[in-house]
């Protein structure tokens, strides 16, 4: 899944697609680079971003996903907004991504619902204003499965099938808890769904890397693929497709060695 945020201030991408045309062209190349799928987003969802309007949000995004559709490019949406939801699978896109599970718009599963559309549902703590006070966890493993399945219950309940599960890397966790994560895979993947990992250039991986730039990340964020693609994750959202895809390709011919 390649990463398209149409938005002037996400941590590693912000202003480099931030109008309708260069989106295009980006999601485009990305597409070319490899992906899947391409993940338009309209709002950023950094540690300390504030909110951005319904209709800033739709114009942002709705002509991104329409023009990339058309042109034969899967785009999944990623929101929390269940209008934007709506608009941008009218618009062609084929997969609903919402890093709040449901929480942060009660409307959003019966709109997705309707739709019939696949949904990745991410664990979540809050808006990211004040997410990170909210990264205390005994266990982060154990409660990020149990939130996680919570969310999947009422996912059901409100009737949608097709459901991807993401544990939400850097939303309300500290680096600790993100290699916690990461490290317990099997455990995730036992919630019996699809797994989605957004790694991609995040900041415990810059703190790893002795404060590297988001930019510079990328080859940490492939060997997270190669990782994750071994544990048999379903997908990775990353900013760098060329390298990931490489990533998934040798993990897949060992597999067939
Ligand atoms: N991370 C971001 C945005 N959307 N969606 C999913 N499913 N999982 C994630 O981890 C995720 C996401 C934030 O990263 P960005 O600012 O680079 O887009």
């Amino acid at each position: 899944m390649g990463v398209l945020n149409v938005t002037p201030d996400s941590f590693s991408d912000g202003g480099d697609h931030a109008t309708v045309d260069t989106a295009i062209a980006y999601g485009l190349w990305l597409a070319r680079d490899g992906a899947d799928v391409v993940d338009v987003g309209g709002e950023s969802t950094r540690p300390g971003a504030h909110r951005v309007t319904p209709e800033v949000e739709a114009a942002r995004v709705v002509p991104v996903v329409a023009a990339l559709s058309e042109q034969g490019v899967r785009c999944s949406i990623d929101t929390m907004r269940a209008s934007v939801a709506v608009a941008a699978v009218r618009a062609g896109a084929v997969l609903v991504n919402d890093v709040s599970g449901g929480l942060a718009d009660p409307g959003m599963l019966d709109a997705v619902a309707a739709t019939a559309s696949p949904y990745v549902v991410m664990h979540w703590r809050g808006q990211s204003a004040d997410m990170q006070t909210r990264a205390v966890y005994d266990d982060v493993v154990a409660q990020v499965c149990d939130e996680l399945g919570q969310r999947l219950e009422a996912c059901e309940k409100a009737g949608i099938a097709d459901v991807v599960v993401d544990p939400g890397i850097g939303f309300a966790k500290t680096a600790e808890h993100n290699w916690a994560l990461l490290r317990a895979l099997p455990v995730l993947q036992a919630l019996g769904r699809p797994l989605l990992l957004g790694s991609s250039r995040k900041a415990f991986l810059g703190a790893l890397l002795d404060g590297r730039e988001p930019k510079g990340r990328d080859a940490a964020t492939t060997a997270l693929t190669t990782l994750a693609a071994e544990a048999g994750a379903w997908g990775v959202r990353v900013h760098d497709v060329s390298g990931s895809a490489d990533a998934v390709r040798v993990v897949q011919r060992l597999h067939d060695a």
